[in-house]
């Protein structure tokens, strides 16, 4: 029990529902930990890695039907449906309660209920907040660890204030037959039932950083996004501070911890990672938006991780690792696609079967995932945990765009950036279950994520837009564009940089670009290609936009938003502005 009695009511009325056999209230010691990952590999639920090669590091499986986000029942669970608005599944308040109740009710019989406090943020950070995680899984225990600030410091931070977001997690038989992810934010609380994996369970991170704080962000006057933050440092050693907002898989720990071509080396640019996924944003003192990570670690893609892409990445997990869904080998190493080793001769894959490379199936699932401490990350940047946070000079909205989308351009102003955001689309990708590779809209890539009606969520961004007094500039970019014979035409990552410098430049205001029917377009000059395996002339392609691909874009961004009951008139207005600069093209 802790001292705080809100939570001590809560977690007893959680306990006489689940009926487990124990409940463990958790303080986050090293001797906590020692233990319960001892119990858990003991139990087979996590497997222990050479320890030579990877200190401290842990494997885990997840069943076969429970490797990604389940969006088709990820559910906001509010007495009025259109405050879920038209893009989420909606269940009513009390009809959610009761049939989960169904489930939840002596589903840890047998089993051990653990107490995890959290905080997400910065501890004692104004924008943060502290929520309280129930589950019945060490996995879930240990990855919250790494993932948030837990333990008595929540505690601590908490006081004996009734204010945090419960979380109530039992993996069940891991049935997707009764498999839900139920939000409530009238009540600040979190449902999940039937899984195991990632966004499902860890509750701090899509369910609350996102969902739950987006809805509070409105309330409040703030902002909850699916952003990565980075700090670009110049020669001179100024940073200034970027955050973009790309869908699930499609680059934001890679840009997060970007790695400059050899040329910005030598002249001394450095990027500096504050967050890879989520970032919480207020107005500061000084009219300028600011930004924290809430989380403490990264949920990382595996697949395509090598020292190659993403080093740092990489590095970052070489010790207190956990890792989902890659493959296992005989002397207990871990291996997956593109990882830039060979592959071993034998191993388990993701399902646990034997595994050969001439076998065409993959070792390890496309969303496969460390789990990762980011004070390891060898570019953390030294103000990732500072409590006010680090100033935004720009924000990036970008997508995986075969066609359509230029590698970059440039809002005219914010309500204009806003309209950008909200006709955000992109190809799908392993991160949830699905189709992959359907082009979908996913507005400011929170089409799964925002925790309230998506019109008034619109609605919202073009309120902060006239709050602050300083805001960022808002871009696009498309890392993904597709030649005839379907190859990525930019090269990408590391060089990447060369995108986010000008994006910098024209937010200093010492870089001129040409206005276009969809914004601000970069003349080729303007993007440095030294070094760069692409020349002037694709780079001219990358950044052409075709009338007749914009037409029909158009048409679909005019479906897209007639959707939305509540579209604010603002956004309307840009969409027909749109339409008629596109048709004077
Ligand atoms: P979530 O954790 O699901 O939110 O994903 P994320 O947005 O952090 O994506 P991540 O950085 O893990 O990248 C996902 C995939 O995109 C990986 O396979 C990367 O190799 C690939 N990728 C990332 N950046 C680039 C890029 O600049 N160009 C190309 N072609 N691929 C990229
Ligand atoms: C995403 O899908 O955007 C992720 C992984 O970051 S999960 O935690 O599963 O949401
Ligand atoms: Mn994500």
């Amino acid at each position: 029990m802790y001292k705080n009695v809100y939570v001590n009511e809560w977690v007893e009325q959680m306990a006489n529902m689940t009926q487990p056999d124990k409940i463990v209230w958790l303080d986050g010691s090293e001797e906590e930990k020692a233990r319960l990952t001892a119990e858990a590999v003991a139990t087979g639920e996590l497997v222990e890695l050479n320890q030579q090669e990877y200190p401290g590091c842990l494997y885990h499986r997840t069943a076969e039907n429970d490797v990604a986000r389940v969006e088709h029942l990820t559910f906001i669970c509010t007495e009025h449906k259109e405050d879920a608005g038209p893009t989420n599944n909606w269940m009513e308040k009390s009809a959610a309660y009761a049939k989960l109740g169904t489930y939840f009710t002596g589903s840890m019989k047998g089993r051990t209920m653990y107490v995890i406090p959290y905080i997400m943020g910065p501890a004692f950070s104004e924008f943060s907040k502290v929520g309280i995680e129930i589950t019945d899984s060490i996995y879930v225990v240990l990855n919250m660890r790494i993932m948030t600030r837990m333990g008595k410091v929540a505690m601590d931070m908490l006081g004996d204030s009734p204010n945090f977001i419960k979380g109530l997690h039992a993996r069940g038989d891991v049935n997707p037959e009764r498999r839900f992810i139920c939000h409530f934010p009238e009540d600040n609380s979190i449902w999940s039932f039937g899984s195991g994996y990632g966004g499902n369970v860890l509750l701090g991170k899509k369910c609350f950083a996102l969902r739950i704080a987006s809805w509070l962000g409105r309330k409040e006057g703030w902002m909850a996004e699916h952003m990565l933050i980075l700090g670009v440092e110049d020669p001179n050693g100024n940073v200034q501070y970027v955050s973009a907002a790309f869908p699930s898989a499609c680059g934001k720990t890679n840009l997060a911890m970007l790695i400059p071509p050899e040329k910005y080396q030598a002249l001394g640019y450095k990027v500096w990672t504050v967050g890879d996924d989520i970032a919480w944003l207020r107005i500061g003192s000084d009219g300028r938006l600011w930004a924290v990570n809430p989380e403490a670690g990264f949920f990382g893609v595996a697949p395509g991780t090598s020292m190659k892409s993403n080093p740092n990445a990489l590095l970052t997990c070489k010790a207190n690792t956990i890792f989902t869904n890659v493959a296992l080998t005989p002397d207990k190493k871990i291996w997956w696609e593109k990882m830039g080793v060979p592959a071993p001769e034998k191993a388990l894959d993701w399902r646990g079967n034997e595994w050969t490379p001439d076998m065409d199936t993959k070792a390890a699932h496309p969303n496969s995932r460390f789990t990762a401490p980011a004070c390891q990350c060898p570019c953390i940047s030294k103000e990732w945990e500072n409590p006010a946070g680090v100033p935004i000079s720009a924000m990036i909205f970008g997508g995986r765009r075969a066609k359509v989308a230029p590698l970059v351009y440039q809002s005219f102003n914010w309500e204009h950036g806003v309209f950008v955001g909200a006709t955000m689309a992109s190809e799908t990708t392993a991160a949830a279950t699905g189709a992959v590779g359907v082009v979908r809209r996913d507005p400011m890539a929170m089409l799964p994520f925002c925790g309230y009606n998506m019109g008034e969520y619109f609605a919202h961004w073009l309120e902060m837009g006239k709050k602050i007094p300083n805001p960022p500039k808002i871009f696009n970019v498309n890392w993904f564009r597709l030649d005839d014979e379907g190859n990525f035409i930019w090269p990408g990552f590391g060089d990447n940089l060369r995108v986010l410098l000008w994006i910098l430049a024209r937010c200093n205001g010492t870089v001129d670009a040409r206005e276009s029917a969809i914004g601000y377009l970069p003349y080729a000059k303007d993007i440095d290609l030294e070094g760069c395996e692409v020349d002037e002339k694709v780079l001219e392609n990358l950044l052409s936009i075709d009338k007749d691909a914009w037409l029909q874009e158009i048409e679909d961004q005019k479906a897209h938003l007639a959707r939305f009951e509540k579209l604010p008139a603002e956004i309307k207005a840009q969409y027909e502005a749109l339409c008629d600069r596109v048709n004077a093209m």
